[in-house]
């Protein structure tokens, strides 16, 4: 297996600390090879930089690849904007002889070439395909048997032909993951829609976006299950705070629990909830928390 190094991105350490917590006891109790990245910047961020000056930000995704080329290990994500970025960057830079020239023409100014040694991962298909589920059942402790809304976030799977993850509007190696750790996909409406944060959205039109994850809020709910899994701490954010401002905006107060996959993951492999962090949460609902504590004891 090629060694990976941990691309954090910008939500995880400012918002969310505790997902990079969870992702590193789950990689060390799965014996997965992966260190810190250190100096990388904001991947960037692919639905904005891209789409406002693509030069720009094909110079700071090439930077960010050269330092995982400098540890030749492959860059492993934790969220789709940073996985859509890396990963479009790096197929650009290796494929387009072009924009290879006048992008390592900006990475010479800080004594930098781009090379093409490494791939991106993102840590939902690396396990489904590099680890596998049978190694994940294995490794589970505490099968939780919990009702889970499956996440897929935009940026995971699309554009598909660049992923190779199969179908796009009806993916299952995320569930199948989740179903790994001992818990049930439960399907629900517009199941592959947005969460609504990305491209701008949650910056430029935060109303719109809130309507956007307020839908699918909603399905969720009606579909009856304990918390949301998601494998991208900007829809984890959206869907997590996002509800904190929807009670706001629209009266509305949905209360369900939203999980980063390593978090479940976490907990399935048998860390407490304090150290998957899933006390910093904005959503804390006291009846998910006592079933967790519940099926622990259980097990
Ligand atoms: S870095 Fe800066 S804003 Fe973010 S988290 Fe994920 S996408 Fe990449
Ligand atoms: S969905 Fe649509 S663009 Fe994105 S991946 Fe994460 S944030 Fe939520
Ligand atoms: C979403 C990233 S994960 S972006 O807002 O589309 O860039």
């Amino acid at each position: 297996m090629t060694p990976l190094t941990l691309f954090l991105g910008c939500v995880i350490p400012n918002r969310y600390p505790g997902i990079e917590m969870a992702t590193k006891l789950c990689l060390a109790k799965l014996d997965i090879d992966c260190t810190d990245l250190p100096e990388a910047s904001c991947c960037p961020a692919p639905g904005v930089f891209r789409s406002f000056d693509s030069p720009t930000w094909l110079a700071v995704a090439g930077r960010n690849l050269t330092l995982g080329e400098d540890m030749q290990r492959d860059i492993l994500t934790i969220c789709n904007g940073c996985f859509g970025s890396l990963a479009d960057a790096n197929h650009l830079l290796k494929e387009d002889g072009e924009l290879r020239i006048s992008t390592n023409a900006y990475l010479s100014e800080i004594d930098r070439q781009f090379k093409g040694t490494i791939d991106v991962r993102h840590i939902a298909e690396f396990l489904y395909s590099d680890v596998g589920t049978e190694k994940i059942k294995e490794a589970v402790e505490k099968p939780l048997g919990l009702r889970v809304a499956v996440h897929y976030g935009c940026h995971l799977i699309k554009p598909s032909r660049d992923r190779g993850l199969g179908s796009f509007e009806r993916p299952r190696f995320f569930d199948e993951l989740v179903e790994a750790t001992g818990s049930i996909s439960i399907e629900h409406p517009d199941k592959m829609e947005c969460c609504g944060a990305g491209g701008g959205m949650r910056s430029g039109l935060k109303e719109r976006s809130l309507a956007m994850a307020e839908h699918k809020l909603s399905k969720i709910k009606e579909a009856g299950v304990d918390c949301i899994v998601n494998a991208c701490p900007f829809c984890h954010m959206q869907l997590d705070a996002g509800q904190q401002e929807i009670e706001k905006v629209f009266g509305k107060d949905y209360n369900i629990p939203v999980l980063h996959y390593s978090q479940l993951l976490g907990l399935a492999l048998g860390f407490p909830p304090d150290m998957l962090g899933i006390h910093m949460n904005v959503v804390q609902n006291r009846d998910f928390m006592e079933k967790l504590k519940l099926s622990i004891e259980d097990n």
